[in-house]
């Protein structure tokens, strides 16, 4: 039998590339995200991949996408972004509320909804992606940081709650990856203030790059959890320490 894996936010960057990859794996992948022509066409290309239309921010099409599955044996939250880099003193609740309720609500939602069939499947992998955000904090990027802290600290409650079952729970945290969109959407759309975020930097991480490390991380024997993994490029030693060649 052909395991099944969810993949959310899966329309592009490493959401995308999880997606291939898990296949590439011999996985059933169902991908979801809110953008169905990029899904079609990523499915398009692998037969085993299954394109859903996916909002988690709606419970409802959550518990759609949850109500679709005849077994889920790995999910990865990946489905999640930053916006906006003002300081918390000017930060827009209203970017923050994105933040919260896709990053971490989001993640709440696709777990609740599919830990039951994880568990299930007697050897279920709950994969989140979270960032060096989750353990580091700085200048402009409060509302990202500490929603991905708190999916990061969600992250370990689950691993304490569900110890003793057939379940485990992996943090991917990434340092500086070059994928389309997540810098762009920071940005508010100002795509040269987002290209300077990779400017010279020798080797940012790519999203390929992250799908193996998710890909090792879920392929390990059943009694092997990989609690969490750190990944960043070599040329950024700390969210402010980037080595940029001259
Ligand atoms: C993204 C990493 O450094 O922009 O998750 O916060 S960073």
């Amino acid at each position: 039998m052909r395991k099944t894996a969810v993949v959310t936010g899966a329309s592009s960057g490493i959401g995308a590339a999880t997606a291939r990859r898990l296949a590439a794996e011999g996985y059933d992948v169902v991908a979801g995200a809110r953008r169905r022509e990029r899904l079609d066409k990523l499915a398009s290309d692998v037969p085993s991949i299954r394109p859903v239309t996916l909002d988690v921010t709606s419970q409802e099409s959550v518990d759609a996408l949850a109500g679709s599955l005849e077994r889920c044996d790995v999910l990865v939250n990946n489905a999640g972004g930053a916006f906006g880099l003002e300081p918390v003193a000017d930060g827009r609740v209203d970017d923050w509320q994105r933040m919260y309720d896709t990053n971490v609500l989001g993640s709440l939602r696709m777990t609740q909804a599919l830990l039951p069939g994880l568990i299930a499947s007697g050897d279920g992998v709950l994969v989140m992606l979270t960032s060096t955000a989750g353990h580091e904090s700085y200048e402009g990027g409060g509302g990202y940081t500490s929603a991905k802290h708190a999916q990061a600290t969600m992250t370990e409650t689950l691993r304490l709650e569900l110890v003793g079952q057939p379940v485990r729970i992996v943090e991917i945290a990434p340092g500086m990856v070059k994928s389309e969109g997540f810098a762009v959407t920071r940005f508010r759309g100002d795509e040269a203030a987002a290209a300077r975020v990779y400017e010279r930097v020798p080797g940012p991480l790519s999203p390929d790059d992250v799908a193996d490390a998710i890909a090792w991380s879920v392929t390990r024997p059943a009694h092997v959890n990989v609690d969490r993994m750190i990944i960043r490029p070599r040329a950024q030693a700390a969210q402010h320490r980037v080595h940029r060649v001259s």
